[in-house]
């Protein structure tokens, strides 16, 4: 084998990546990691903005692989920051003795399958080029940033920032007339900690979304230890669930699984008791207070209007609390957004909302923003305007398999996967979190974990046959994305006109992406799959 080739190329160094590194590396195969900045981390490298962490509680937002590593970890707060993740994706890295089968700053241009050689040949833009057998994409879901098609964004003269390639020096909004355009997760978690800092900040919103308050806080060491001794069946818990794999910290697993209370069996006041502790409680568990929220639209008017009613306390100036409600789609069917502080911050005296459904951005000036009806004068601008999401990544590599035609043709009517592992036409190309699995409607931590393994055993069954080359049939594949669309459709998901649809993305095909039927049976599904010989795929 000469010294670019490799039975495995994995591209990205994020959670997925780091992991998959691991398990193949134990195996003795040689390993190839490609990543496109300059550490590990993936998007908890890139989304350094002020106020950014995770809406996962960080004890079940972690390996399970390593039961040393999860006794030895200290997580200090209930959600942890961005900083303390990244610290954490580092010390994983060092600790498994990862990097020195990474190579940074190493951005993959193309991936094209060579059907003598049975490889497929990845190329970077820094011109380096590795052969390998099988490739898997640890690219992440929310890993391509999107740019608002505003009009003169480029001739804004102030700073300029966007949330999810925020710079690696601080950035200082002292003394500052700030300017944020964008109010999904990482806008409604950046307001509040830019509001402390600004002489002003103007929030410009297009659409409002649904947050509820995290009540974070800092961890109490003897609950973590309690936790700890029972790690093990917490994480069976987490897996298992019906739900999307975050699991109730708070509840010990020994209880076993609590009945979603469906809202018909309810009385009033009932559903708003239960609503009133989900939201002391904080998280986004808050969804699963009532178990049909996300199925029944009567439920779900139910719980919209108690959110309503929370902002419109919250928020003292009337006008700018409805602004704040939002009416456009059924709460839960966008990503449910937890913040510390967002509605409080709008009591401040120098915090301003702009409605931009009624006075839309005209254009961006180089000294601020230009609405319909006045001139807004910035000395900074931070855009959170979201991700080419899910296919993004996938997409922008220009993938090519042996008939000769991408990925980006094959899903030009949207994605099309296998149990969002694999695409048909494109042997050895595994997807890790693809569309057509839980993922973002999921614990990444417990999906990333399920499809390695998943992965892992499909090539030790492989390896065990000789068997060189695998890909799903064209039959499972359309069976499954059958399936996939199914589940979506009994929900009310379709309805939010998300990024989970492409929704946010002119042009992009509007296909609800991830799988929606929860962690546990998705796992089930896979296992089956497993057990049967790997059924739907072909090798060769
Ligand atoms: O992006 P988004 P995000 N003019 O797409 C607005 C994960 N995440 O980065 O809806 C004006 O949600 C757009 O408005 P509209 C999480 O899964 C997790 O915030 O298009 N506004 C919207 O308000 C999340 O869901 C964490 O009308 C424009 C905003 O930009 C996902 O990442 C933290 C506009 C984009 O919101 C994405 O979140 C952060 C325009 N031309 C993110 N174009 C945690 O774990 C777009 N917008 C906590």
């Amino acid at each position: 084998m000469s010294s670019n080739q490799y039975d495995v190329v994995i591209v990205g160094a994020g959670f997925a990546g780091l992991y998959m590194l691991h398990r193949v590396l134990a195996t003795g195969r040689t390993v190839r990691v490609l990543e496109q900045a300059s550490d590990v981390g993936g998007t908890w490298y890139f989304n350094r903005y002020p106020g950014a962490r995770c809406d996962a509680e960080s004890l079940a937002y972690s390996y399970s692989f390593s039961s040393d590593l999860e006794q030895d970890w200290t997580w200090s707060e209930r959600y942890a920051q961005q900083p303390e993740i990244l610290a954490y994706a580092r010390h994983v890295a060092d600790r498994f003795d990862l990097r020195r089968h990474i190579d940074f700053d190493s951005r993959v241009a193309s991936a094209v399958w060579d059907e003598p050689q049975g490889a497929w040949v990845v190329a970077t833009s820094q011109n380096q080029i590795l052969q390998a057998k099988v490739c898997i994409m640890a690219t992440g879901c929310l890993s391509v940033p999107r740019r608002p098609d505003i009009d003169g964004l480029e001739h804004f003269s102030g700073n300029f920032y966007q949330a999810s390639q925020w710079p690696t020096e601080p950035v200082n909004f002292k003394d500052q007339r700030v300017g944020l355009i964008g109010t999904g997760s990482s806008g409604i978690q950046a307001v509040p900690v830019i509001a402390s800092e600004a002489d002003e900040l103007t929030v410009f919103q297009r659409t409002p979304n649904f947050s509820v308050p995290a009540h974070n806080k800092v961890l109490d060491a003897d609950w973590v230890d309690a936790f700890k001794k029972r790690y093990a069946e917490h994480r069976e818990n987490h897996r298992q669930g019906i739900g999307s794999g975050f699991g109730d910290l708070a509840v010990l697993p020994q209880a076993g699984p609590i009945d979603p209370v469906l809202f018909e069996s309810l009385t009033e006041d009932q559903a708003n008791s239960i609503l009133e502790a989900a939201w002391e409680r904080g998280g986004a568990r808050f969804m699963g207070a009532i178990g049909d929220t996300l199925m029944n639209p009567v439920a779900n008017a139910f719980v919209q209007n108690f959110v309503h009613q929370k902002i419109k306390r919250l928020v003292r100036d009337p006008e700018t609390a409805t602004a704040l409600c939002p009416s456009n789609h059924p709460i839960g069917t966008r990503r449910i957004c937890v913040d510390s502080n967002y509605y409080e911050t709008y009591n401040l005296p120098h915090v301003r909302l702009v409605n931009l459904r009624k006075d839309p951005i005209v254009k961006i000036t180089e000294l601020g923003v230009q609405l319909q009806s006045e001139h807004v004068a910035l000395d900074t601008l931070v855009i959170a305007t979201g991700f080419d999401a899910m296919t993004g990544a996938l997409l922008s590599m220009n993938v090519m398999g042996p008939e000769g035609f991408t990925l980006a043709e094959a899903w030009s009517e949207g994605p099309k996967t296998y149990l969002g592992l694999m695409a048909h036409g494109f042997p050895n190309l595994f997807m890790i979190t693809g569309p057509g699995s839980p993922s973002v409607l999921s614990n990444m931590m417990v999906s990333i974990e399920q499809h390695v393994d998943f992965v892992m055993g499909c090539l030790e069954f492989m390896g065990d046959r000789d068997h060189q080359r695998v890909e799903p049939s064209a039959e499972s594949q359309s069976g499954w994305m059958q399936h996939v669309q199914e589940v979506a459709n009994s929900t009310l998901f379709p309805q939010g006109g998300s990024w989970y649809l492409g929704a946010n993305v002119p042009g992009k095909p509007r296909v609800f992406m991830p799988y929606a039927a929860g962690v546990g049976p998705y796992r089930l599904a896979c296992d089956a799959v497993a057990k049967a010989g790997y059924r739907g795929f072909e090798f060769a």
